[in-house]
């Protein structure tokens, strides 16, 4: 960052209720959003770090709706972990620092929205899995998100994206990028558009489910990526989840399916060796496992019978949102190189063929583990732990 950068953001870093003087402050993270950024502080000889992030208002149109979000849902998190007499209350989940005047937010002469937390010490975040352990915990950390935020009390959280998880509606988007094709990029894509083309069967499935009243509105996260959820780095245990942009009425299943996406196989979201991408059935049982074992109560069973479906909902969509950022001149998601967002999308594509090859073979596990009640499930992994 050049010292002009570090100014602004030393003046941003200053309209927050922070305590001590600024020793540093650097770009932070993998998110393909917003940006991101770690400050630290000296306060009475100690040091202190906080996250600043600048909110992408054009993904987010509403800033202000979507902190009220955010506190309400931090809230009532904090309320019932405190409850529950959970200990470490301040890396149990995310804790908003206000504004010097109160507020949520703070919003810069240019017209920009930004937030701060505070950063969270102690704290592993991965970018993908390495053990079914850590899928387990990943997996436990979301399903204890929605489980935490049952009884949210009304009215309705504001939809920070309509029509988020609408895979018809990223089915139409998809449609209309091809139709402009912007960039003349469309001959280069040419079998991940058929491969779009001839599952578009997928968009269909939940909707029809929804209509016949089999799957209920939920407080779902609807960015359950593994990178996106805290561990502790000294147990590896989860600690909480982050990026609460998206939380919003929704489907349970949209979460486990982002997470199966990102969780059941070792390979990067980017991953241009199509042979390593694929479910690894070890890992979709500890992330079904850590889910279940904090949503069995809940969920109902047609819920539970389509877990392992939205996996490939999920990747297909997924899939579609690459490829159509792709075409559009990769304007939505951040690249690092030429062609991210269709390698991306082709690793999806792939996800979506293997998790529809072993389906069946993760129904039963699914009801298996469902029927085995309340487990100790990191003991039942046995030899898969490492
Ligand atoms: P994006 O929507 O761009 O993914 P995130 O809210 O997920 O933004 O933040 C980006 C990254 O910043 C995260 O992946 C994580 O590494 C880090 N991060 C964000 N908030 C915190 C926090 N409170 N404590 C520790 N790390 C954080
Ligand atoms: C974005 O914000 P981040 O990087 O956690 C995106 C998700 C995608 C994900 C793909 C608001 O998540 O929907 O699944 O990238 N978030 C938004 O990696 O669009
Ligand atoms: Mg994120």
């Amino acid at each position: 960052m050049n010292p002009q950068q570090q100014d602004d953001l030393a003046a941003v870093s200053s309209r927050f209720a922070v305590h001590g003087e600024l020793v540093r402050i650097r770009p932070y993270g993998n998110g393909h959003i917003h940006d991101t950024y770690l400050a630290s502080y000296r306060h009475r000889g100690q040091c202190k770090r906080y996250v600043h992030q600048r909110i992408n208002h054009r993904v987010f149109r509403d800033p202000p709706a979507l902190m009220g979000n955010i506190q309400r849902v931090t809230r009532h998190l904090k309320h019932k972990l405190r409850q529950a007499g959970v200990e470490d209350l301040s890396r149990r989940s995310l804790t908003l620092v206000p504004a010097c005047d109160g507020s949520s937010f703070y919003q810069d002469p240019d017209g920009n929205y930004w937030r701060t937390y505070d950063f969270v010490e102690g704290a592993s975040i991965y970018d993908t899995v390495a053990s079914p352990r850590m899928a387990y915990e990943a997996a436990r950390a979301f399903g204890r998100f929605q489980n935490l935020l049952l009884d949210l009390p009304p009215p309705r959280l504001d939809e920070t994206i309509p029509g988020f998880h609408d895979t018809k509606l990223r089915y139409r988007k998809f449609l209309s990028a091809l139709e402009r094709d912007l960039w003349n990029r469309a001959h280069g894509t040419g079998e991940e558009i058929r491969f779009a083309q001839s599952f578009e069967s997928l968009i269909r499935v939940l909707p029809r489910l929804r209509n016949q009243g089999r799957l209920p509105e939920r407080v779902t996260h609807n960015d359950t990526k593994i990178n996106n959820v805290l561990l502790d780095a000294a147990t590896g245990k989860m600690l909480c989840v982050i990026d609460l942009d998206t939380v919003m009425p929704g489907l349970s299943i949209h979460d486990f399916g982002d997470l199966m996406r990102t969780g059941s196989g070792t390979h990067r979201e980017d991953e241009r060796d199509l042979s390593r991408v694929g479910v690894e059935l070890p890992l979709f049982e500890a992330l079904a496992r850590g889910y279940l074992a904090e949503t069995t109560h809940f969920l109902t069973p047609t819920e539970r019978r389509y877990l392992p479906f939205s996996g490939q909902l999920i990747a297909y969509e997924l899939g579609l949102r690459f490829l159509t950022d792709h075409l559009e001149g990769d304007v939505y998601f951040k690249i690092r190189r030429e062609g991210q967002n269709l390698d991306r999308c082709r690793a999806q594509f792939k996800l979506v063929e293997s998790i529809r090859q072993h389906q069946e073979q993760m129904v039963r596990l699914v009801e298996e583990i469902a029927g085995r009640g309340p487990s100790h499930p990191v003991r039942d992994l046995g030899s898969h732990l490492n």
